[in-house]
């Protein structure tokens, strides 16, 4: 069996893939860059002959260098952002030729004028690719040692290998650190660009609160913002044994629930350790036993509330090398938190629409509920043409009962009877309470006959020796929902008038 491969990650574990960002790409702040490198260059050169200088020195070549730097300074700002990108290599080999030809009129090979050629070196290693860098400065190197050549010093060759070797050094600093921050810069951009797209999905699954169509909208959004082929949702099971899949977008993972004992895989880890597990080796997914096309990538990102694993968001991949992706952990994680939102905002609708929809004191369905389901009822019974009874319950002196023992008791009586109402009835019966003492309920595929049996049992079981009336109606095959009920409501009205503490068939 294949070693199965575990990596738990940490953030920013992956090295980054370069590519040019805009950070030092621009024309026009290349240009501007170099045109102030020629302006300053010319400004201390002009400062340098009219400061005491030596007396060998070439004044009116030196001068006509000045001119020049200052020219072509003038022309880069100028020209900026229309420059193309081959004007700055010939741009900064004009430079170099300029500085020889300083250092050659200086008449002193080892002139100070030779420190510029580390600006040289700055310039390409900051704005040029490594490679077009190291052309500029063996040219400025080459240049500079065809003036020792043509005016030998006795410390030329010291010099020569000096600067070199600064212009090197430096040149390798500003190399690392542009490529760092460009790297950060465009990591910076993605994961804005992941964040924006993941606050967008958040607002389009915002709406749904259906909870599968919601679980499959997150899983979809996953799906696409990572560009995975299926993103799953597993949620520990009712048992508590196993995760199970709550939800999924792309090819279904072929096992619907992931037992926590019994070789956990990489979902199981995620849920027990809080921690991303990613994983290129199929054994690490047991989700997808006995498919022939598994997925090659894993990450399972757990999904907390409060710090605490309640889900795992599985992102699976045919192509191993996604989970080298830069910025998906910080996606990952997002989307995590996404997930996390969703469930707990789809629990919370559940809740509400269950609230909505009981009766506070007996925790039976109310009369909402009740007005929802009997026409349900009503069209499954025409639908299958079966039979269905409804009776109004309500009970007896309720009035006087709370007279004589208070509110609290005549709310316990009210409670009491609907458990005991509850245990006489088979799952497919409804019970609700329509409204102060007052109860609804509806009997499907039951007869008059039985329905009468079923409501002489609930009478007989009413708690406290109390007693209640109740009418019952069957359904005509044609009456609509309000119909029937307000037959069944005569039924009982005429249960009260003929004394109480009876049932009465229509
Ligand atoms: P009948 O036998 O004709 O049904 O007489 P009754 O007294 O039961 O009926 P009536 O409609 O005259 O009075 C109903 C009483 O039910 C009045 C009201 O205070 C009481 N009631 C309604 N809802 C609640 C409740 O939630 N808790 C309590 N304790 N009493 C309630
Ligand atoms: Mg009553
Ligand atoms: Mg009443």
């Amino acid at each position: 069996m294949a070693v199965v491969r575990f990596a738990v990650m940490g953030g920013g574990q992956f090295d980054s893939r370069s590519s040019l960002s805009g950070l030092t790409t621009g024309a026009w702040l290349r240009a501007r860059a170099l045109g102030l490198l020629y302006i300053a260059g010319a400004s201390i050169g002009a400062a340098s002959l009219v400061l005491p200088h030596s007396v060998r020195a070439d004044d009116a070549a030196l001068w006509s260098n000045t001119g020049l730097a200052y020219l072509g300074g003038a022309a880069l700002l100028l020209l900026g952002g229309r420059i193309p990108g081959w004007g700055f290599h010939v741009a900064l080999a004009v430079g170099s030729l300029l500085i020889t030809r300083a250092v050659l009129a200086s008449h002193d090979p080892v002139s100070f004028y030779t420190v510029w050629y580390i600006w040289v070196g700055l310039y390409a290693f900051y704005f040029f690719a490594r490679a077009e860098a190291f052309a500029h400065v063996t040219l400025a190197m080459g240049l500079y040692a065809a003036t020792l050549i043509a005016h030998p010093a006795p410390s030329g060759l010291a010099r020569w290998l000096t600067t070199v070797a600064t212009l090197v050094v430096a040149g390798g600093f500003i190399g690392a650190l542009v490529t760092r921050a460009r790297n950060q810069a465009q990591l910076a951009e993605q994961s804005a660009a992941s964040i924006a797209t993941v606050a967008e999905v958040a607002h389009s699954v915002a709406r749904l609160s259906e909870s599968h169509a919601a679980r499959t909208a997150v899983c979809a959004a996953a799906a696409r913002l990572t560009g995975a082929d299926t993103a799953a949702i597993w949620e520990p099971a009712r048992g508590g044994a196993s995760l199970e899949l709550s939800g999924f977008s792309g090819p279904r993972p072929t096992q619907p629930a992931l037992p926590f004992v019994a070789a956990p895989g990489g979902a199981v880890r995620a849920f027990t350790t809080g921690q991303v597990v990613a994983a290129t080796a199929g054994d690490a997914a047991p989700e997808f036993v006995g498919e022939p096309r598994a997925p090659r990538a894993f990450l399972w990102q757990p999904v907390r509330r409060d710090e605490v694993p309640i889900a795992v968001l599985a992102i699976y991949w045919q192509n191993a090398r996604a989970i080298e992706e830069p910025t998906l952990l910080t996606t990952a994680d997002l989307l995590g938190a996404e997930v996390a939102v969703t469930l707990e905002r789809v629990e919370l609708m559940i809740r509400l629409e269950s609230m909505a929809r009981t009766d506070d004191l007996t925790g039976l369905p109310n009369r909402r509920a009740w007005d929802e389901e009997l026409p349900r009822e009503v069209l499954r019974a025409r639908r299958e043409k079966a039979s269905l009874c409804v009776a109004m319950v309500d009970l007896d002196h309720f009035k006087e009962y709370n007279d004589e023992r208070g509110h609290q008791a005549g709310d316990r009586l009210l409670k009491q009877a609907a458990a005991a109402w509850t245990l006489e009835l088979r799952g497919t019966d409804f019970l609700a309470r329509y409204g102060g003492e007052e109860f609804a309920l509806a009997l499907p595929q039951c007869t008059p006959e039985e329905a009468k049996v079923v409501v002489e049992r609930l009478r007989a079981a009413t708690p406290q020796g109390e007693t209640c009336s109740a009418g019952i109606a069957s359904w005509d095959g044609v009456e609509s929902a309000p119909a029937l009920l307000g037959r069944a409501d005569a039924a009982l009205y005429e249960a009260k008038r003929r004394g109480r503490n009876l049932s009465i068939t229509v």
